[in-house]
This record gives C-alpha cells, structure tokens and sequence, in this order.
C-alpha cells in the first residue's frame, strides 16, 4: 500500500473535480437501466447504407438525450469485459488479458456496491453462460445483487443465432424480471447479436447489406439495425410497464465491431481512406444519457468509458469526494485534458496522439511524425506538442496498473460513515 499516497494525490489533483456539476442529483433515487450495446461504433449513428438509415430509433433518441458524439472505448483484449470494468471503476483495463479473469477476486470500490450502500438493487442481464469472463466471479467482487445469466432465458433453436439468445427475445424475456426487482434498481443489459461474424437470419433483417470486400463489414449493418429495433422495443417494454417514467436508460457501445483488417472496406464506405488518425476516430461508441423529461442535447467535448461511473453517481446524487476515479463527471465544467487508450494513445482537445505521431484533433492534420532514428529525438518535432499529455497519459495508466496489480484497495478506507450504512441497508434487500 506504500504507493497508496502518491496516487490519491495524482487523483485529487489531476482528475477530481472541485465543484459538483449542474446535473448533481437530477436523478436522484431513479432506476438505472443501463444497455450495453455489442460492438456499436458511432460511424452507424446519423448514416445510411444503400441509402437506408441503420440506426432509425438510435438516431431519433439523440433529440431526447445527452448524446456524446466524441465519446471513446478504451477497451483491450477484454472487449466486453473490459468496457463493463471501465464503466463501472473508472480504473482502466489490464493491456494484455482480461482483468475480469487475472483479478476477479481483488478488492473493489464498483458502482454496483457503491449503489447498494445507497438503497439500490443491483442487477446483469445477459444471455451468455455465467462463466464467459468470469462473470460469475467478478460481478460478486463488483457488489452485483443477482446475475440473470442464460440460465434464466428461454433459449431455442429459434430463436437464437451466432452466440445465443437474439436480443428482441432477451429485452422480451427479461421485462418480467426487471418488474420483479425492488426499486431503485441499477440494471445492465448486454446485448449480443451485434457481434461478430454478425449472422443474422434473412427474416430478421430489415436492411440490405453492404457491398464490399469484407464479408465482416457488409454483414455488420443489419445487424446493427436489428440491434437498434431491439431497443425501440424494449423503450416501448419499459414504458407500458410504468418503469420508464421512473428510470435513467443510459445506452453505450461496448467496443468497436470492425477491426482494422477491413480497413479498405471501410474506406470505400466512409469515402475516405482510414489513415491512423481516422482509425482512432473509429473508437468513438455512442453513449447516450436519456432521462425522462429532461431535452438533452448533443455534447461535442471528449469523453470516455472511463467518465461512465462518476457520470452517473453524480447524476443520482451520490457523493464520491472520496472515491478513486480516473474518469471525472461529463457534465462538470473543468474536466481531464485527455482520453487515454489503453495502448498508450490519446486523445486531447487538440491533438491526436497514436503511432508516435501527433495529429490535428479537429482537421486530422498530420502536425508532426517522430524521427524514425532511435537517437534522434528532438524537442521541437510532435514530441514538443503532443508530448507533454502523453507522459501524464503514461504516469496515469501505470497508477490504474498498480492499484490493480498490489490488489491496492483492501489498503484505503473509502468512507467510514457510509460503511455504518451499507450494514443496515443490507438487510433490507436481500433479493435473490
Ligand atoms: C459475451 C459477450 C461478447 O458474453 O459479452 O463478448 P465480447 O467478445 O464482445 O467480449
Ligand atoms: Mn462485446
């Protein structure tokens, strides 16, 4: 735990906020519904392919919702997992492996068991084998009240494809559950046709495929669209139920779909080659924030999966002056310079940082490349602009590995007056 002081300082003064934002507490003991969407990038949100929008009901929520529309993943080899770890931690993933499975049993300071000390139920939904990732192992170690894993879904020939269940009979199937849990309740939902090879059955297609030479790239936008109609039918689920007026549906993508194999292909779509720029602009998942009653707008400002947790415990009004973050609220006014990936890469107001090379955030101008010779590093080159972040973005990525690594948080106390509390709410909701 020796390392302990030095990162709580870097938290306290790098990445916290002095001042609550506006939106603090406009949620307050609302239901969370969270909908985790399978490989979703924002390249589909607002376009069209054989001249049909791909996302109809995804493109008509942005008007009735915060829509982040330069919100990055920062996922690694842990896809799924690896973005269900940022958003509920704000710590980053491990760069090699799935932290779900090297260190499901550390100590944890999750949303889910900072919901629970505050009165909520908390929940995962998803049709997959309770297993996959170590789910089982790491949603206990989150603070989860009850995982709906596979076992609790209908599951025929007929109505699955590719990896399980489709997600119009998951949302279907699931409603009965989400109206049994005890509110407020903080629920995930992970969806799962919309991931790759991206089969879908020719009567649950509604749009046409692409043509191109990435079987992977034309087959993607049905199933994003079948994916986009689930929800529209879930939305229409929640409200008849009565749940909706009384929930935050927050709605993210998980990680990209379409890997860089297909970048030719991808270029022929977006008309425009994808040089290594345009490739980390490709990071960018839609993250959508819908309340109820509030308009919403569209917010330009970077953003990451790292900013979900302290996002959304400030909007239900929880204090977190204590917590250990990396993210920061997306609706404060003075937030963090940068979006790191995971590899390394940034992301500022100004810059692009990937490869060694420095780019123009908003024009993709190339401003600087790094001497290739290894000895030849000057201080006026992309080094000069772009390096200054980048050595924060290194210092701050090796804090989230140490915290990780030494297990660092059975070392620090994150409340003591909140703990008094957890022991009396426990009680109340034991729902299994
Ligand atoms: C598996 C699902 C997809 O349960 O979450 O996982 P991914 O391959 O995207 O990590
Ligand atoms: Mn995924």
């Amino acid at each position: 735990g020796n390392e302990m002081p030095e990162i709580t300082e870097y938290v306290d003064e790098h990445v916290q906020n002095e001042e609550k934002s506006d939106m603090f507490g406009v949620a307050k003991g609302k239901n969370v519904i969270f909908i985790s969407l399978e490989s979703v990038q924002n390249f589909v949100i607002n376009n069209k392919v054989n001249g049909e929008e791909i996302t109809p009901f995804l493109n008509d929520l942005i008007d009735e919702s915060y829509y982040f529309e330069n919100f990055y993943h920062q996922t690694e080899q842990g896809k799924t997992s690896d973005s269900e770890f940022l958003i509920e931690n704000s710590l980053y993933p491990l760069s090699r492996g799935a932290v779900f499975f090297t260190h499901g049993q550390n100590e944890y300071h999750a949303s889910p068991e900072i919901l629970g000390e505050n009165g909520y139920f908390t929940s995962v939904f998803h049709a997959n084998n309770k297993s996959f990732w170590n789910r089982d192992v790491m949603y206990d170690s989150l603070g989860y009240d009850k995982f709906f894993d596979v076992d609790s879904y209908e599951v025929t020939e007929d109505n699955s494809i590719g990896w399980g269940l489709k997600d119009k009979p998951f949302f279907e199937q699931s409603m009965k559950y989400l109206q049994s849990q005890q509110q407020p309740f903080y629920s995930k939902f992970i969806t799962l046709t919309n991931h790759y090879p991206f089969d879908l059955e020719e009567e649950d297609a509604s749009i046409d495929k692409y043509d191109s030479n990435s079987k992977t790239l034309n087959q993607y936008f049905p199933t994003v669209r079948y994916t986009d109609e689930a929800v529209e039918q879930f939305f229409k689920d929640l409200k008849e139920s009565g749940l909706y007026e009384n929930s935050v549906i927050v709605l993210m993508g998980d990680h990209y779909g379409i890997s860089e194999f297909h970048n030719k292909a991808m270029g022929q779509y977006l008309g425009k080659e994808i040089t290594p720029y345009e490739h980390i602009q490709l990071q960018r998942v839609p993250l959508f924030i819908h309340i109820p009653g509030e308009e919403g707008g569209v917010i330009s400002e970077i953003a990451g999966q790292i900013d979900v947790k302290p996002t959304i415990l400030s909007l239900l009004g929880i204090e977190t002056d204590d917590d250990i973050t990396f993210g920061t609220d997306l609706f404060a006014k003075d937030r963090k310079e940068f979006i790191a990936l995971r590899n390394g890469d940034y992301i500022s107001d100004d810059y692009i940082y990937t490869k060694g090379q420095c780019y123009d955030r908003k024009t993709g101008e190339l401003l600087e490349s790094e001497p290739t010779g290894l000895e030849q590093k000057q201080e006026d080159t992309a080094e000069g602009l772009c390096e200054p972040i980048k050595e924060k973005v290194d210092k701050e990525l090796s804090y989230s590995d140490k915290l990780i690594y030494g297990d660092l948080f059975r070392f620090y106390d994150f409340n003591d007056e909140e703990d008094g509390q957890d022991e009396q709410n426990d009680q109340s909701d034991q729902v299994e």
